[in-house]
């Protein structure tokens, strides 16, 4: 046994152990400062970083090289003081790429490689009340599931909160001084890829489609990885009804003994699931009479507030539900929480309706599954598509939806590639090309295409199918640009 295997708890003596963080954005940042406060010996380095958190870790005397002090993209020119500084332990931030010559060099010193959620699993027990962990992943869909959950355990009287990839690391969620009940995970296919074992409550993969094959270098070990949140689960294995590949994720899953595999569906459950009845919500996995009987949890008409009730976001509210359930939430609180439920900015969001055109803002739909959805819900869309496409083909997408299609219009670096697309699989659509580099222009010039051609009864719809960073901060941002570039246009005209 070595000294790593024995520190399984906030109480353990971390002191001095040398640890080397890689990466200082959100999650090198929380994992340093949480070491330190262990008292062990840190070492950070990341290829970017904020001046001000460097400035905080030299306040708090942790070490730190970055930028243009170091050369990481190769072994041989590696700091000396990495080496000297003989690291027992190395924890990455997500956005290392496995190929990344530190993650080789970390990989071929046989030093153990941790994620900070595997740092996290053994903290946990800082406080007297430890949470029970909620682990969500999937394509699309996981920060909003979270955020239902997350609600409807607060409703609950439960101390929740969503952390992980959704924006809040989990470090910052376990140094809570007051601990929470419950903590909703959102695991990104990267966090998996490094995560090793945690035991969690309840897990979910709400459906599975290509996304990020750039960085796992394919469709199986993206996949793979995901496979992994369902490891050691103790109570409920969730998975999509409708999305065969989550539910085979389940049984080839090593869980705890007595763990249950639920499914959640669009459809009338069956035993062991918790589904649509018509416009009803309602439960047959966690009551005693599940064969004769289901239990109501909410309708149709109490969800309609939350926005376009798309088949994906039905399904988000089955999963928080199935996930709520496995915890034994009553059927009341859960209607409750979701009666009072928003969704946040940039999903399916209806930013203008004028002259009988629908300008919806799902600059959220950042992979082929998410604009799937979205297409999905309108007749007659002037599509608004393109970004960075992660290495992902649009081309069964494009082919999929060119009979709804009135017409394309194009953004984004990868222009080209989505071009032959629409030459090969949609040459009747017709397309446009926005050539502005960045940021508003980029929104201005699309929304002027897309009012030619749209008229009374179609969607302009933003669901771009690919990533932002080429031309905006993130997606946000990306959506902002077109809401206004949307009202600047409408009240021109
Ligand atoms: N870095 C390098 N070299 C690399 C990669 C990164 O030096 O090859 C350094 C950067 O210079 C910077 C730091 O690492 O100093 C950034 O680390 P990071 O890219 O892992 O980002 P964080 O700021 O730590 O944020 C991460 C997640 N980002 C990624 O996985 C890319 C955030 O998810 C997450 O919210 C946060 O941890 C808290 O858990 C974002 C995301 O885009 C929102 N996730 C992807 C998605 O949802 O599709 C996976």
């Amino acid at each position: 046994m070595t000294r790593i295997d024995n520190l399984n708890s906030w109480h353990s003596d971390w002191r001095g152990l040398r640890v080397v963080v890689l990466g200082l954005g959100v999650t090198g940042f929380s994992v340093a400062d949480t070491l330190c406060e262990l008292g062990a010996e840190v070492l950070v380095l990341a290829e970017r970083a904020e001046p001000e958190l460097e400035d905080v870790l030299d306040v708090i005397g942790v070490r730190h090289l970055t930028g243009a002090k170091v050369d990481l993209s190769n072994e041989a020119s590696f700091p000396a003081e990495l080496i000297e500084f003989e690291a027992q332990l190395v924890i990455t931030s997500p956005g290392f790429k496995p190929q990344h010559p530190l993650i080789q060099w970390a990989e071929r010193s046989g030093l153990p490689l941790w994620i900070d959620v595997d740092l996290a699993w053994r903290l946990r027990d800082k406080t007297a009340r430890v949470a029970e962990w909620f682990v969500v992943t999937g394509t699309n869909g996981k920060t909003t599931t979270c955020q239902m959950l997350e609600a409807i355990f607060l409703q609950n009287d439960m101390r929740s909160t969503a952390c992980g990839n959704i924006g809040k690391p989990i470090l910052d969620a376990i140094r809570d001084p007051e601990g929470f009940d419950a903590l909703v995970v959102e695991l990104s296919s990267f966090q998996l890829h490094y995560l090793g074992a945690i035991s969690p409550y309840s897990s979910v993969v709400l459906n599975l489609a290509d996304d990020h094959l750039d960085w796992h270098g394919g469709f199986d070990a993206y996949r793979d990885a995901k496979a992994k949140i369902y490891e050691n689960t103790r109570i409920a294995c969730v998975y999509n009804v409708q999305d065969a590949a989550t539910e085979t994720l389940v049984e080839n899953a090593d869980v705890v003994e007595g763990a249950r595999a639920i499914g959640f569906s669009l459809g009338a459950p069956a035993r062991s699931q918790v589904g649509f009845v018509e416009d009803i919500l309602c439960d047959r996995a966690f009551i005693e009479n599940r064969q004769d009987e289901a239990l109501e949890i909410t309708t149709i008409d109490d969800l309609s507030h939350i926005g376009v009730l798309t088949p994906h976001l039905m399904a988000n509210v089955a999963a928080a539900t199935a996930l709520a359930r496995s915890f034994e939430v009553p059927a009341s609180i859960i209607r409750e929480a979701l009666r009072a439920f928003r969704l946040d900015a940039h999903r399916i969001d209806v930013v203008a309706k004028h002259s009988g055109i629908t300008w919806i803002d799902d600059s959220k739909a950042t992979n082929p599954h998410a604009a799937a959805a979205s297409l999905a819900s309108f007749e007659s869309v002037v599509w608004i598509v393109g970004g960075l496409l992660k290495g992902v083909d649009l081309t069964d997408l494009v082919a999929k939806f060119a009979p709804t299609l009135k017409a394309a219009v194009i953004i984004g670096a990868d222009r080209a590639d989505l071009l032959a697309i629409f030459a090969k699989v949609a040459s009747e659509v017709p397309i446009f090309e926005v050539q502005a580099k960045s940021g508003l222009a980029v929104m201005t010039g699309a929304v002027e295409f897309a009012s030619q051609l749209a008229v009374d009864g179609d969607t302009v719809l933003l669901a771009p199918a690919a990533a932002s960073m080429d031309q905006f901060k993130d997606y946000e941002d990306r959506g902002q640009a077109f809401a206004v570039a949307v009202q600047e246009h409408l009240g021109k005209s």
